[in-house]
């Protein structure tokens, strides 16, 4: 292993210091590198990294497939995309979908000249706008619940089955959580290679994560659905790092 993997690993814990990382060792060479302290430090510290996490936090063990990383050790990934069910139960999700819809100002976004976003949505920016008491109670719920840095927070409203998200990548934060609210819609992850549909019906008070690897790797949409008395349905997204 290369000592400037070496740094870019130690410079990427600095980043993500709630990052978790668990690294494995496959055939631990007796020296890593010419700068063994460093290889040292590093790894004892994606040890205890690794072990601080809290079992009930929703990301229990992040394994970083580290981009550029040439030989050893390895590191593998943690599960994601993910869906944590029911986060928040039926009641309290109620209970915020109603606070949301009152406080937050959905709008119709503009993306290019004359087209529109086909949904309702809101960009929270609080620094400018003012703050809004239903996010920033979520905004803390996620960090506690995640253990990580809510930098950027954007919100949806899909009013009936013809409001949809297409096919996209997001471009914001390394690791996406969001939060559903109200009606039950399908949510899709594309594989950008191989065209595979992973499928998942998001309910009120689920929570869905996926990270910058999965962000990379496949496309995500919410369809547009044909049933019958499709009532409206609320998405956050909290952008973490
Ligand atoms: O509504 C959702 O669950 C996803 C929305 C989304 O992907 C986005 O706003 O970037
Ligand atoms: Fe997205």
């Amino acid at each position: 292993m290369q000592p400037e993997n070496l740094r870019a690993l130690s410079q990427f814990f600095k980043k993500n210091p709630d990052a978790g990382i668990l690294i494995t060792l496959d055939n631990p060479p007796a020296s890593y590198g010419e700068d063994e302290e460093l290889d040292t430090a590093i790894v004892n510290f994606a040890i205890s990294e690794s072990m601080r996490l809290s079992p009930n936090s929703p990301s229990p063990m992040r394994v970083v497939d580290l981009i550029g990383f040439t030989s050893k050790p390895t590191a593998v990934r943690e599960e994601s995309p993910k869906l944590f069910p029911k986060v928040f139960n039926t009641e309290e999700a109620q209970i915020i979908f109603n606070a949301v819809k009152r406080e937050v100002p959905f709008t119709k976004v503009e993306w290019a000249r004359g087209k529109y976003l086909p949904r309702l949505c809101f960009r929270y920016e609080p620094e400018n706008n003012g703050t809004i008491p239903s996010l920033e109670h979520l905004r803390k719920e996620i960090e506690r619940i995640t253990k990580k840095n809510v930098s950027g927070i954007w919100c949806n409203l899909y009013e009936n089955g013809d409001h949809y998200t297409p096919e996209h990548r997001d471009s914001y934060g390394s690791y996406v959580y969001t939060l559903s609210l109200g009606e039950t819609r399908s949510f899709h992850m594309k594989n950008a290679t191989t065209g595979e549909t992973l499928k998942y019906n998001l309910q009120s008070g689920d929570l869905f994560y996926f990270d910058f690897l999965s962000n990379r790797d496949y496309l995500h949409s919410i369809p547009k659905t044909h049933r019958a008395n499709v009532g409206e349905r609320i998405s956050i997204v909290f952008f973490c790092d």
